[in-house]
Order: C-alpha cells, then sequence, then structure tokens
C-alpha cells in the first residue's frame, strides 16, 4: 500500500516508508516482489544512505571553501561493527525510521539484526580507530580516516568438538551499503623495480609493477551535528593477480599486528609470502593515502599557481596508528622530493612537522621489525631514504648527545646485525615524527622511562600521553536504550551524549533507592536479553538473577584469560565438595568467556578449548548447574559485545601489570555500571582513581613489581598458592575430558620449556585474584551496594569518552580546529 516514491530527505516516517519502498523497487540488488528481513535491510540501509551522502557531501564542499588543516587517521584495523542503528542515532532519525519500518511491517531491531559486522581488523587497535572517526565527526572535526578495504573481514569462529575452527567472513558477499565507490580517485602504487639517478643528481624510482588504487568512500556521521566525515578504504583495481592482496586471514602472516607469543614466534610458521603480502598492504595504505592527501592540498590552493610546500604542515596532520603506516614517513620524503623537486631538509621539515605517531603496546614480539632485503626489493627508494634518515640520526646525536654514542645501536632505525638485519618500524617512527604518544597514562610512563627511554634526552617534549577512550553513542546511547533512558531523566537533560563529563551529577543520586529500583530494572532487561542471547548461540540457559561475569578479549596469554578458568575450575571443585545447604549460601555465578584466538597460536587456542570444556561439564552437572555457569560466548564481535557489556555486572581485566598498554572494553563495561576485578594496569589505573578505590576489585601484582617476580621465579623462588596447585590438580586429573591439558599447564610451571616459566605471574597472582573474587561474592549480597557502586562507576566514567581524547589530540597534537557545517 505504500507507493515507492525516492524522496532522499524524507524527514517524516510516511515520506521514508515511501523511500525505502522505492530502494527496494528500484535499487538492482533484489527481486521487487521480495521484501523480507534482508531485503528490508538493504532498502532500509540505501535510504539511510541517501540522507548521509547529501551532509557527506555538503561537509566535503565546506571543507573545501574554508581548507582548515586537517587530519588524516592512518590505519590498517577499523572495526566498524554495524552501521544502521549508529546511523540513524546519529542522524537523529531513529524513531522515524522505527515507525517507517512498522508501516512496512518490520521492527527496527529486527532489520539492524540483518546487518554483517565490518570487522577490518584484530581488536582493541582497530576499534578505538573506529571510535575516534565517531568522535572526530562529532566533533565536527575536518579530519578523516585512510585504510584498506580488504575483502574479508577477520574470521568468523566457529567452536567444534576439537576447539576454535576459523572461516571465511565474507562481509561484501552481497555488498556493503555503506561504501561509495570513487572511480574517480585513483593513484598509481609501484612495487618492486629500481632506483634511476638522473644527471642533476635527483633520483627517481622506475619499474617494476604498478597497480591502481581505488578509493571507497564510507560516510561517517557525527551526532548533533551535520558534520559527515568520510572513512576512505583502498582497493586494488581488480586484476586477477591482485586479488590476494585484499585478504585479511591473520593466520596467514607474522605481524606486528598480531600479538603471538614468543613461543609462537620461535616456531615462526608464517611465510615469507605472508609477510611479503602484509608489507605490500601496509605501503599500498601509506602510498595511496599521501597521494590523495597532496592532491587534495594542491586543489585547495585557491587559485595561487605557486605551491607554498611550507605551508603543507599547517595544512596536514597525518596521524600513525602504530607503526603499520610507517612507510608513510619515507613516502612523504620520496613523494616531496623526487616528484614535486624539494630538498632533503625541506622535505624532511615538512614530513616532520605532518606526521605523528601513537605507540600501542610495549610488548617486543609486537613491535614490528621488516627484513632489510625484502625492504631493498619491495621499496629501494624507501630504504636509501630510511638509510639516509639513520645516518643523519647518528650526525646529529654526536654533535649534539654525545653522551649517548654508547647506545647508538639500540637507537638506530636499521639493525645490522648480518644474521638478520631489520628495519625497526618504531625507531624510525621517534626519530621522524614530531610526537609520538601512549595511550594511557601507565602506558605513556613505561615509553618514557623504558622502550623510549634514551629518545626522551634527545626530544624531552616529544612524548606525549592520550589515554585512549571509547564513543558514548554506540557504547551506551544505542546498545542500553534503558539505561540511558534513567540517566536523560535523572540528569534533565541528553547533552552527556556529548559531554560525558556531566555523568558526575549522578553522584549525588547514587542514594537514592528510586534511581536504584530503576537502575536494577534496567540491568535485569538487559541481563535477559543476554540470557536470551546464550541460549541462541549456545544452548545452555543461564540465570538472570545470577551475579554476570564477563571477559571479551582477544584470547592471549598476557591477558589470562587462563587465571579466570582456573578459577572458576577452583569454584566448580568447592561448590562440589559443599553440602547443598552451604551452595545455597554461595552467590550463583555465571561467568562468560568470549574472545579469538590466532589462528596459529597453539596455548591461546588450548584456552579456549579449555573453557568450553569445562563449561559442558559445570553446566550438565545437576549438582551445582544452579550455582555455577560457564559460557564460551562464540564468535566475539562488535555486535556481541553490544549484547554482552549492557547485560555485565562484573568484569575482568585482569592481565599482567604493565602488558595491557590501555584497554577500551575496560571502559565501556564500566561506563555501563558494570563493576571491574582488575590489576593496575593499562587504563585501569586511570578508571580506579575516577570511580573510586571502593568501587573497583584490585589484586595483583604492579608493573614495578614484575620484573623481580619473573626472576625470583626463574631461581625457583615462588612457592605456589594451594588453591593454585589444586585448580591444575583437577585439570590434570582429566575432569574435564580427555584433551591434553598438559602443554598449556606446564606453561604455569617454573619451566615451560621456552625458559620463561609462567611469564605471564598466574601462579604469583592467583591467590590475590581468588581473595578479590571472595570480596566480589560478599559485595553482591547486598545489592543495595552493589547497586550504589554500579551507579558511581557510570558515573565516574566521563573522563573516558572519545570526544575527550579526540579534543586533546586535535589540541594538543594535530593543532585543528572545529569546522563546523553551518
Ligand atoms: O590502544 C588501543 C589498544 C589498547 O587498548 C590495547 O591495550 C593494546 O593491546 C592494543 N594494541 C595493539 C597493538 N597491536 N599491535 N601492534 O593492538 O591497542
Amino acid at each position: 500500500k505504500i507507493p515507492p516514491v525516492a524522496n532522499p530527505l524524507a524527514k517524516d516516517p510516511a515520506a521514508i516508508a515511501s523511500n525505502i519502498n522505492y530502494h527496494a523497487h528500484y535499487s538492482p540488488h533484489f527481486s521487487p516482489y521480495k521484501f523480507e528481513p534482508e531485503q528490508a535491510f538493504y532498502a532500509t540501509a540505501e535510504s539511510v544512505r541517501d540522507q548521509l551522502i547529501k551532509q557527506w557531501n555538503d561537509t566535503y564542499c565546506h571543507y573545501h571553501k574554508v581548507n582548515p588543516k586537517q587530519t588524516y587517521y592512518l590505519s590498517m584495523e577499523y572495526l566498524q561493527g554495524r552501521a544502521l542503528t549508529n546511523a540513524v542515532g546519529n542522524l537523529d532519525v531513529q524513531d522515524a525510521y522505527a515507525d517507517a519500518l512498522k508501516q512496512l511491517g518490520y521492527a527496527l531491531e529486527e532489520i539492524t539484526e540483518q546487518e554483517k559486522d565490518a570487522a577490518l581488523g584484530n581488536g582493541g587497535i582497530g576499534r578505538l580507530a573506529s571510535c575516534f572517526l565517531d568522535s572526530m565527526a562529532t566533533l565536527s572535526l575536518p579530519a578523516w580516516g585512510y585504510g584498506l578495504r580488504y575483502r574479508y573481514g577477520l574470521f568468523k569462529q566457529l567452536m567444534t568438538k576439537t576447539g576454535q575452527e576459523e572461516i571465511a567472513e565474507d562481509w561484501l558477499e552481497k555488498f556493503s551499503p555503506w561504501e561509495i565507490p570513487r572511480h574517480d580517485v585513483v593513484f598509481p602504487i609501484r612495487f618492486f623495480g629500481q632506483v634511476e639517478v638522473n644527471p642533476n643528481g635527483s633520483r627517481k624510482w622506475i619499474g617494476g609493477e604498478v597497480i591502481q588504487a581505488v578509493a571507497y568512500d564510507v560516510p561517517i556521521p557525527g551526532y548533533k551535528t551535520k558534520n559527515t566525515n568520510s572513512l576512505r578504504l583502498w582497493e586494488a583495481k581488480a586484476r586477477a593477480e591482485d586479488f590476494n592482496l585484499f585478504e585479511f586471514n591473520d593466520g596467514k602472516y607474522e605481524s606486528a599486528a598480531l600479538l603471538h607469543s614468543r613461543a609462537q614466534q620461535a616456531k615462526s610458521n608464517a611465510t615469507e609470502d605472508g609477510k611479503l603480502l602484509r608489507l605490500e598492504q601496509q605501503y599500498f595504505l601509506c602510498s595511496a593515502s599521501l597521494q590523495d592527501i597532496i592532491t587534495r592540498f594542491k586543489e585547495r590552493l585557491d587559485g595561487k599557481d605557486k605551491i607554498m610546500w611550507s605551508e603543507f604542515p599547517s595544512k596536514v596532520a597525518v596521524q600513525l596508528n602504530d607503526t603499520h603506516p610507517t612507510l608513510s614517513i619515507p613516502e612523504l620524503m620520496r613523494l616531496l622530493m623526487d616528484d614535486e623537486g624539494l630538498g632533503w631538509d625541506e622535505a624532511w621539515d615538512i614530513t616532520n612537522r605532518t606526521i605523528a605517531y601513537t605507540n600501542h603496546t610495549v610488548l617486543p614480539e609486537a613491535l614490528e621489525k621488516w627484513s632489510q632485503t625484502v625492504m631493498w626489493k619491495l621499496l629501494p627508494r624507501h630504504m636509501e631514504i630510511i638509510e639516509e634518515i639513520d645516518k643523519r640520526f647518528i650526525k646529529m646525536i654526536q654533535s649534539t648527545k654525545p653522551e649517548l654514542e654508547g647506545k647508538i645501536s639500540d637507537l638506530l632505525i636499521l639493525d645490522n646485525n648480518p644474521q638478520k638485519p631489520v628495519v625497526r618500524m618504531a625507531n624510525l617512527c621517534v626519530v621522524s615524527a614530531h610526537t609520538v604518544n601512549g595511550v594511557a597514562q601507565l602506558h605513556s610512563d613505561i615509553l618514557k622511562a623504558e622502550l623510549f627511554s634514551d629518545y626522551v634526552k634527545v626530544w624531552r617534549t616529544k612524548f606525549q600521553n592520550k589515554t585512549n577512550g571509547i564513543t558514548p553513542r554506540r557504547w551506551l546511547k544505542f546498545c542500553n536504550p534503558e539505561l540511558s533512558s534513567i540517566i536523560t531523566k535523572w540528569l534533565k537533560t541528553d547533552q552527556w551524549v556529548n559531554n560525558l563529563d556531566l555523568l558526575v551529577n549522578l553522584r549525588q543520586f547514587a542514594d537514592s533507592s528510586v534511581l536504584q529500583a530503576e537502575w536494577e530494572s534496567a540491568k535485569l532487561a538487559s541481563k535477559q536479553r543476554l540470557a536470551h542471547y546464550v541460549l541462541q548461540v549456545t544452548g545452555v540457559s543461564i540465570d538472570p538473577n545470577s551475579l554476570f561475569d564477563i571477559q571479551i578479549k582477544r584470547i592471549h596469554e598476557y591477558k589470562r584469560q587462563l587465571m579466570n578458568i582456573l578459577g572458576a575450575v577452583y569454584r566448580y571443585k568447592k561448590l562440589k565438595e559443599m553440602s547443598p545447604e552451604e551452595r545455597k549460601k554461595t552467590t550463583p555465578r555465571t561467568i562468560m568467556i568470549g574472545g579469538k584466538a590466532f589462528a596459529t597460536y597453539t596455548n591461546a587456542k588450548r584456552i579456549v578449548k579449555l573453557v568450553s570444556d569445562v563449561g559442558a561439564v559445570v553446566n550438565t552437572d545437576p549438582e551445582v548447574n544452579s550455582f555455577l555457569k560457564v559460557i564460551f560466548v562464540p564468535n566475539y564481535n562488535v555486535s556481541v559485545a553490544e549484547v554482552l557489556i549492557p547485560g555485565s555486572e562484573l568484569s575482568q581485566h585482569i592481565s599482567t601489570a604493565g602488558m595491557e598498554a590501555s584497554g577500551t572494553s575496560n571502559m565501556k563495561f564500566a561506563l555501563n555500571g558494570c563493576l571491574i576485578i582488575g590489576t593496575l594496569d593499562g587504563a585501569n589505573v586511570e578508571i580506579r582513581e575516577e570511580i573510586g578505590q571502593e568501587n573497583f576489585f584490585l589484586f595483583g601484582a604492579t608493573a614495578d613489581e614484575v620484573p623481580r617476580l619473573r626472576k625470583e621465579r626463574e631461581q625457583g623462588l615462588f612457592k605456589p598458592d594451594p588453591r593454585f596447585e589444586e585448580a591444575k590438580q583437577f585439570i590434570k586429573s582429566g575432569a574435564f575430558g580427555s584433551y591434553d591439558y598438559n602443554p598449556l599447564l606446564d606453561s604455569l610451571e617454573g619451566n615451560s620449556g621456552f625458559g620463561r616459566g609462567d611469564y605471564f605471574l598466574v601462579g604469583y597472582d592467583f591467590p590475590s585474584y581468588m581473595d578479590a573474587q571472595a570480596r566480589v561474592d560478599e559485595a553482591y549480597k547486598d545489592r543495595k551496594k552493589w547497586t550504589k557502586m554500579s551507579i558511581l562507576s557510570t558515573a565516574g566514567s566521563g573522563k573516558f569518552s572519545s570526544d575527550r581524547t579526540i579534543g586533546q589530540y586535535a589540541k594538543e597534537i594535530w593543532k585543528i580546529d572545529e569546522c563546523r557545517l553551518p
């Protein structure tokens, strides 16, 4: 009954319904006679996209006219998740779309469920980049993201009898309604070849292979602003032989993005081909983005025919998201010198004033190093430039900091060890960028005191901290509408959504029994939704009245999911030993663990298997299963997090102190009123400061104790807690099946075969972890107090908005200003 009428700017539900129907009929993707949920999703998304495109075009024209300084965020990873809820929410047309879909016979929630997650990344770093894009648009900042249009997203995790299995995630199987192919934005990208020296001494990279980079733009709407920025993803123009450049399959290459354990790296099962592919991808991103940036700089010259290159850094800021886009440094030098004819000094000055670098890890295995041999083959001109940067750096040290000469071999970019000569990408970044930042205060302090301490002596003011943040739109307003309306009601404003500091005003109501009752009922509704989800994906029914305890993140030994499951095993054993009366006095718990293990990371996969084996036994044990359930939540991704986080009451952030640079899920949980059990690591430190130490279950060694404890462990001075031994023995006894867990458990012993037994100090921290868990059990019995702590957790989370983080990047690193669309 609803006529199909094109009306891209429709605002009222009837006109929107007509526009959706128009897309269902006239967009050529599906038969117009079908309007099942999937078709309805695509038609709805296309109708929303109409609205986005108008704002996106207007924003581009506005920036073009004003010509402000603009930031370009270069990242190999984005974890955008689903876009529909976010887009209608940011455009403030959520209710109108819900009404329109109702007229068409659907609920908005049902339609949003149809969308596949865009998972162009592995974990924290990619999700951070996506939160940053949301904040850059919301703050009306002229700031774009650049990335790669991988053909496949991060693998889909299937749980089978043998544990995790990976299958390809074909996120573009149908098509993505959010991207705009830009056949007019194409740049050549060269690989291999040689350097030609001209008679005048200038140099030129020639020969090799040239492929084309084509832009695909994804509009990024801001909240309460018309500014709609771009995420520009590059793809190689289809030629059969280029196809594999766009795979994203983490098992195939060894890379710094992949936090493999040292043990795995020692085995190094990655192929040379896989490494080359990753390096090609990195260069592809850097070269295409910089050519695009330079083109735009020239386009915006405003009629001046002489290019004032010295103005480039006052128009362009480039942020490197970790070392993955480091090749931007020699690439910008090359473009400026070889293509634009600038001399070294001028090109160097521009490069330095343009580029800034964020470090996201101190784990040595994740600090990228590229083989010099591979680099000379693939990028010969860039290697010449890197050599020259290194030479000039040594000269500078010799003349200005002679006292550092003894340290020079660690500071150099090129590690010329004849066994394995490599390029150290982090060193190249530190030497070349104007600013280097860490992602939480503790992490930034460690960078200055340890990893980059000698560089600090050279450049005292280069190092900064920018504590990470998360977007309050996706991670509270849209994923937890019940709690959001309560907050809006009590604060009498919804301005907290873009001024998260306002949450602090909830503190005054934390004791109110009215607020507490509302808060609890919102939490219960989210827990019920989560229970329903768990039943759907695992077949296990969980009790919304039990304490929901969640740990979701990549599976890694340093994140210590193993400690969590050992704790669960100990809890199970004790429950079994109790009388029925004693059991009734315990706090019923549902422990949920989710996360993907790298396909080649054996110990991580063993942890996944152990969690699911423990669950299989515990959940079917009629004696205890109303007091404990253990769930492995399969295929953890952004959309799954949006269901888990609102329903959480306790979350675990229990990494070995000093190893988690920041963490961002800790911020999402705290914002949703979930209490944290955690170590003094990464952003936990600041979260605890903000929400109050009495609202945080702290345990474990501190970062400065860790080196001593490791040494003592190696020297055999460690005395294990009986609870730790008991839990391990229980697993070894075969209580959870016949799978051989010995190699995993042996990694917790004095010598795991790699000379670093229990490197992550699970044994040392286990007793204080269990004590903290006992405090949790006690605290949960006093529900009024627990709810108060939960309210205070949300109230103290204002600092962790990515709007605050991006505001600081804009002011203190990029020096860019708001450029709001009138
Ligand atoms: O900064 C975002 C995120 C942090 O929250 C995590 O603590 C950190 O582990 C992660 N770092 C990486 C490093 N990858 N590499 N290379 O993913 O960054």
